[in-house]
């Protein structure tokens, strides 16, 4: 069977970055693409939204996350709400990293994310915040995923 023990998991809320992180870390062209399906490329496992968003799909979050070589819980700064339900990433017996999004945005609320992040489980001091558009924070994000993956 094939391993994931290289691939980060993605997980957040819909339309959080998920997709779009993805395509700067893979220095890809950055388009709009709704994730329809659990999408794996070489490192990484980029799941829909929905799979966090809707608790019939959570296990399906869990399922295809659970041998991953790390999880990424995103949470947009210029969202309100949360999904992720106490101590979820424990529910891995693997490491697990925040990731604030959408930081360039003018009403990013990054101490709002910070404890939406605290509450799945998230230690203060693994979370990182980033703008895919913009690119900062991204290098210190990298340099905090190569501890855990071998990014191609
Ligand atoms: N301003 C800003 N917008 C962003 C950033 N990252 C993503 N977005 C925008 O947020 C929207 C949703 O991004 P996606 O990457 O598709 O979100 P997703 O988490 O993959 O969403 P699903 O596939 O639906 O689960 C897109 O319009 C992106 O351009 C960012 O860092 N800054
Ligand atoms: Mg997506």
């Amino acid at each position: 069977m094939a391993s994931n023990r290289n691939r980060v998991a993605l997980i957040g809320r819909i339309g959080c970055g998920k997709t779009t992180l993805v395509q700067c870390l893979t220095h890809s062209e950055i388009h709009y693409a709704k994730t329809q399906m659990v999408t794996y490329t070489d490192n990484f496992i980029d799941t829909p939204g929905e799979f966090i968003e809707m608790p019939v799909f959570c296990r399906q979050a869990i399922n295809v996350s659970c041998d991953a070589g790390l999880i990424v819980m995103l949470n947009s700064s210029i969202d309100t709400q949360n999904s992720a339900s106490p101590n979820f990433v424990h529910t891995f017996n693997i490491p697990a990293i925040g990731v604030i999004t959408k930081i360039d945005s003018p009403k990013a609320n990054t101490k709002r994310s910070r404890n939406f992040l605290n509450y799945a489980g998230i230690s203060k001091n693994k979370i990182f915040e980033v703008s895919a558009l913009t690119g900062e924070g991204i290098p210190e994000l990298v340099t905090a995923i190569h501890h855990y993956v071998d990014l191609k």
